[in-house]
């Protein structure tokens, strides 16, 4: 496929009022998909292999408003991709980056992926100009989200949505496994790459734009005080921490039109 899709059509509207059901997002943006939200264009080939990974407990509406924006938007960008919601089981503390350390590794053993991008289930971005692929460095593409006006909330900021090729992901070691409760993963994340020597890449603020749906703080989630002085100690703990110790336990692999979900046990703490 050409480097730059031409079906492209820059800003979308994006309006989370409508309340959406499953069988109508299926039948609306499902059709050219294959089960477990997988796609690939027929007319030519595509030149990025990626997986959608997004950590997950809990949050069905923001899922239904997320698929039904990105599917059209990765199909229009001619990626051959697959979606892969990464479902905490039970109701411990939440663990959004080993979730994602998880979503790596199942992703992989389905598909020679090259390219894993990390998102939230709460992101919809809203230019499709702002293109779901890897780049020579870890790429950050929630770079204006509506929430913190429309600019990044500090320099350093690498949450929300993230790109790492394959091999941008193992230099670093995966993404750490030990941040319970919310806070302070992202930046561990942050670290773990200026450490390795990369630097990151980033879209403009126009292309980068997001718009967030606005919730509650999840339970199980609250803020973890901890998380903050482990920061201190990225550069000891990043090599061993990550993707090289990780263990979880899959309970349950189903396969819907619009995603692959994986409910699994992280071990967490109750
Ligand atoms: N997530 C879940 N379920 C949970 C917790 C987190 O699916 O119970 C996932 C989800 O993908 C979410 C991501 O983890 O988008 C990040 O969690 P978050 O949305 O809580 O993080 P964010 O930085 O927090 O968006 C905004 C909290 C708003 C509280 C404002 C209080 N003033």
């Amino acid at each position: 496929c050409p480097d730059n899709p031409s079906s492209l059509v820059g800003p979308l509207k994006v309006d989370f009022h409508r309340s959406r059901t499953w069988s109508n997002i299926r039948k609306e943006v499902g059709a050219p998909l294959q089960d477990g939200g997988r796609y690939m264009p027929r007319d030519c080939l595509s030149q990025h292999k990626v997986a959608i990974i997004i950590p997950y407990r809990n949050r069905h509406e923001h899922l239904k408003h997320l698929l039904f924006y990105l599917h059209p938007m990765l199909v229009r960008q001619q990626l051959d991709y697959g979606i892969y919601v990464i479902n905490q089981d039970g109701e411990g503390v939440f663990n959004r980056a080993k979730l994602m350390n998880v979503g790596f590794a199942e992703a992989a053993k389905e598909y020679d992926y090259e390219c894993f991008i990390f998102s939230d289930v709460d992101l919809v971005p809203m230019d499709d100009r702002n293109l779901y692929r890897c780049f020579e460095g870890p790429r950050h593409l929630s770079v204006a989200i509506d929430k913190f006006n429309f600019k990044l909330p500090y320099s350093s900021y690498f949450g929300g949505v993230s790109a790492l090729t394959k091999e941008q992901f193992l230099t670093i070691n995966g993404f750490p496994n030990t941040y319970w409760g919310w806070g302070g993963e992202d930046d561990d994340i942050y670290q773990r790459i200026i450490f390795h020597g990369m630097s990151i890449f980033r879209p403009d603020h126009i292309t980068g734009k997001y718009k967030m749906i606005q919730h509650q703080r999840d339970k199980h989630n609250e803020v973890n005080p901890k998380n903050s002085e482990k920061l201190t100690q990225t550069h000891l703990s990043m090599d061993k921490d990550g993707i090289k110790n990780l263990n979880y336990t899959v309970k349950e692999i189903a396969k819907d039109r619009l995603y692959t979900f994986i409910n699994v046990d992280i071990h967490a703490p109750v």
